[in-house]
């Protein structure tokens, strides 16, 4: 893969001197948001990171080269640009082939980091098992890369628009560790609650660090996933947003949309359903998330 790839020069220096990086994704940018709130949660994100003392890049990709480390105007690039394509772990060759634009997904950015040499991932929201799969097999690529690809995922749960409990069950099977970080139930992005137990609670990014770094002693492979809730100033019930993903589940349905548009077509529906309230969260959520990837790096550095 490291013939396709560009790694910005201040990311490349910090790897080299042994600092912490922490990759960002940009199907968030692209799909997951709309425009200026993506190019301005993307920066705002890459700025907590950075008030931490540690190195983000976002990676993506643009004209068939991925980059490690988009610079601010490639971002807004892909945060504007029409037909950038969805690229999951599946997407790349076709995406580098054709030399097009590509937003990254968990999947696709956990592949780029781990070639990268990058050990942490920060982000919303992280694919899962979709209500249904049972019939439709929609799982999303994300959790197979949490089975085999050796990087941290640190994000705010999953969302009750996929099906959590077996979305958890399928991380039990693929041996992925889940961690809860400071709560005792795993969170469901909007929500703090879920329903489901925090099988493993920490409390400390020391604590999620001196786990991350027995993992590796250990010589086990595949990633790792710490879920954070939340603030709760700016979560929304989780009866309450159960009630409106229902009923953009519904539509999505009504209107044949499959694949890959399932996700960005229940977050735009979502977020009109709510009046723009379930943006607000995701948008607290993700630089929440940043601030708690940005402690455990600092305590990765200090053991
Ligand atoms: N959840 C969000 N926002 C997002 C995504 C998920 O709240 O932008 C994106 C992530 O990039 C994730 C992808 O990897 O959707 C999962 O898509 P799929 O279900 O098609 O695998
Ligand atoms: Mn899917």
């Amino acid at each position: 893969m490291k013939k396709y790839m560009d790694i910005d020069p201040g990311v490349k220096y910090a790897l080299e001197q042994g600092e912490i990086v922490i990759a960002l994704e940009s199907t968030i940018i692209a799909h997951g948001m709309p425009f200026p709130q993506n190019v301005e949660t993307a920066m705002a994100v890459e700025e907590t990171v950075r008030s931490k003392g540690a190195v983000p890049a976002t990676i993506g990709i643009i004209k068939g080269r991925i980059k490690v480390g988009l610079t601010a105007e490639e971002i807004e690039y892909l945060a504007k640009a029409e037909n950038v394509v969805k690229v999951s772990r599946r997407d790349f060759p076709f995406v580098i082939a054709k030399k097009l634009d590509g937003a990254t997904t968990v999947a696709g950015t956990m592949m780029v980091a781990h070639q990268a040499g990058v050990p942490l991932f920060v982000t919303g929201g992280i694919g899962g098992v979709h209500r249904g799969a049972a019939e439709d097999f929609d799982i999303s690529a994300d959790l197979e890369e949490l089975k085999q690809t050796d990087v941290v995922v640190i994000c705010a749960g999953v969302k009750s628009v996929l099906d959590i409990g077996s979305t958890l069950e399928y991380l039990e099977t693929g041996g992925v560790p889940v961690i809860t970080y400071g709560s005792d139930e795993f969170p469901a992005f909007y929500s703090r609650r879920s329903g489901f137990p925090a099988e493993c609670r920490m409390d400390s990014p020391a604590e999620i660090a001196e786990l991350i770094r027995t993992k590796a002693e250990m010589g086990l492979r595949g990633g790792m996933l710490v879920a954070c809730p939340i603030p709760a100033e700016h979560e929304i019930d989780f009866e309450t947003i159960d009630k409106t993903i229902q009923k953009a589940l519904v539509e999505c349905k009504e209107k044949g949309i499959t694949g890959k548009r399932v996700t960005p077509f229940l977050l735009d529906r979502i977020k009109e359903l709510t009046g723009g309230r379930s943006l607000e969260a995701n948008i607290r959520l993700v630089i929440n998330n940043a601030e708690v990837g940005g402690e455990i790096a600092a305590a990765l550095v200090n053991i």
